[in-house]
C-alpha cells in the first residue's frame, strides 16, 4: 500500500485582494481538520490573511492557527525539507531553493498547480494533465476546480450545508430584503442603490470595507449608515471567514466577486449576483458566459432570463441595471428555490480537498 502523504506544503503569493489567500487558507485548514494532514502554508503577505483569520500576527515568521503551520514566505527562502505533497497555488512559482530540494529528494513529492476556477469546458480536459519540468526530474500536475465530476470540484467543508440549514432555522422571520454587497469599484453600485431606493419594499444593504464601501460612499457622500429611499445601507467590518459565510446565509440576495465569495454564495443556497474579476483581453467574459450556461440550464426560461439580465448588467455588459434588478427581485421566491437546489446539486459532487487528497495519493 502507498504511504499516506502526511506532510503538505501550500505556497501562496497574494496578487491582490483576498481571493488567493482565502482559497489557500480554506484548503489548508480543511486538509488539517478533515484529512489529518500536517500542513505548512507559505504566504508572502500575512497581512492579507489576518482579516480572514484574526488570530494571525502578520509580524511573525512562523505560527500556527487551526491546526495549520503558517510561515512567512520572504525574499530569502532557506532550503527546507520538502513535503510529500506540494501545492503551488495559481502558478505562484516555487522558490528555486525549494525546487532543488524537491529534485534531490529520493521519493519525489506530488507537485500540483492549483488553478483558478472556471466553468469553461477546456478546464475539464486540462484537469490532471502532467507537465514535466524542463530540466529537473520533477513533474507538475494541473488541478482545476470546477462544477462537475470531471474537474477537481469546489472547496466545501464537511457538514457545511447542515450547519447552514441549522443556522437558518434559528433566524427570526422578517419582512424586508437583506442584501450583502461585495464587489469591485467598477460595479454599477450607484445604479443598484438607486434601484433599491425606488423599490416598494424596504431593503437593508450590508457593505464590507474597501472597494464596496468606497463605491457606495462615492455615490451617496457623507458617512454610513445611509437611508436612501427605501434602502438602508450600513457599513460592516471585514468579517472573519466563517462569519462572512453566515452573512451570506442570512441574506436574501448576495452580491459577490472574484472566486471564493462566488463559491460561498453558491453554498449559501441563496440568489446571488457575481461580479467576475476582470482579465486582460476580456478573457473574463468567456468565463462569465460559461458559468451562466451551466447555472441557467437548470432553471426555467423566465428565471434563466432574469438571472442572465442581472449578471450581465452587473458586469457592465448591458446598461439597464434597474430593470434587471426589478425583474430579479420579482422572481425572488422562485430564485430562492432554484438556488437551494443548485447548492444541493453541487454538494452531490466530491469536494475539492477530498478530490485533491485522492488525486495525489494516486500519483505517489
Ligand atoms: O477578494 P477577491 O476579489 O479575490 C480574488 C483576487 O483578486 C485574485 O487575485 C483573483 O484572481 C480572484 O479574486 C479571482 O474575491 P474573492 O475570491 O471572493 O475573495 C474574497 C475572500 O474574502 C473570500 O475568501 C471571502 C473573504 N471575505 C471574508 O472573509 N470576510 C469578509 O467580510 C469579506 C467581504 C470577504
Amino acid at each position: 500500500m502507498a504511504p499516506m502523504q502526511l506532510h503538505w506544503d501550500i505556497f501562496c503569493r497574494v496578487i491582490d485582494n483576498y481571493g488567493d489567500i482565502g482559497i489557500c487558507w480554506r484548503l489548508a485548514r480543511q486538509l488539517a481538520a478533515e484529512h489529518g494532514r500536517q500542513v505548512r502554508l507559505w504566504v508572502d503577505d500575512l497581512g492579507s490573511l489576518q482579516p480572514l483569520c484574526p488570530i494571525v500576527d502578520p509580524a511573525r515568521e512562523r505560527q500556527s492557527a487551526q491546526g495549520v503551520e503558517i510561515r512567512h514566505w520572504g525574499n530569502q527562502f532557506a532550503a527546507e525539507p520538502c513535503a510529500e505533497v506540494v501545492i503551488e497555488a495559481f502558478a505562484c512559482e516555487l522558490p528555486e531553493a525549494y525546487l532543488q530540494v524537491m529534485a534531490r529528494t529520493e521519493r519525489k513529492p506530488c507537485w500540483v498547480n492549483l488553478e483558478y476556477l472556471t466553468a469553461e469546458p477546456w478546464a475539464e480536459e486540462w484537469h490532471g494533465m502532467a507537465s514535466p519540468h524542463p530540466t529537473l526530474p520533477l513533474t507538475k500536475y494541473f488541478f482545476f476546480p470546477g462544477f462537475s465530476g470531471r474537474s477537481g470540484g469546489l472547496l466545501r467543508e464537511a457538514g457545511l450545508l447542515a450547519e447552514r440549514d441549522a443556522f437558518l432555522r434559528r433566524l427570526p422571520p422578517r419582512d424586508h430584503l437583506e442584501i450583502s454587497l461585495f464587489c469591485y469599484d467598477t460595479a454599477p453600485v450607484g445604479a443598484l442603490l438607486d434601484a433599491l431606493a425606488a423599490l416598494p419594499g424596504t431593503s437593508m444593504v450590508h457593505v464590507p470595507p474597501g472597494k464596496p464601501l468606497q463605491a457606495v460612499t462615492r455615490h451617496l457622500g457623507g458617512m454610513p449608515p445611509w437611508l436612501h429611499g427605501q434602502a438602508r445601507i450600513e457599513a460592516l467590518p471585514f468579517l472573519p471567514l466563517d462569519e462572512y459565510d453566515r452573512l451570506l446565509w442570512q441574506c436574501d440576495i448576495n452580491f459577490v466577486r472574484g472566486e471564493d465569495s462566488f463559491v460561498r454564495a453558491q453554498w449559501a443556497g441563496k440568489p446571488f449576483v457575481w461580479q467576475i474579476y476582470e482579465q486582460d483581453e476580456e478573457a473574463h467574459l468567456a468565463k462569465l458566459a460559461a458559468f451562466l450556461d451551466r447555472y441557467c440550464v437548470r432553471m426555467d426560461a423566465d428565471l434563466a432570463k432574469v438571472t442572465r439580465n442581472l449578471f450581465t448588467a452587473w458586469n457592465g455588459e448591458t446598461t439597464d441595471l434597474a430593470s434587471a434588478l426589478h425583474g430579479f427581485i420579482d422572481k425572488r421566491d422562485a430564485l430562492a428555490k432554484t438556488s437551494l437546489a443548485w447548492s444541493q446539486h453541487l454538494a452531490a459532487q466530491a469536494d475539492l480537498a477530498s478530490t485533491l487528497v485522492k488525486f495525489c495519493a494516486a500519483r505517489v
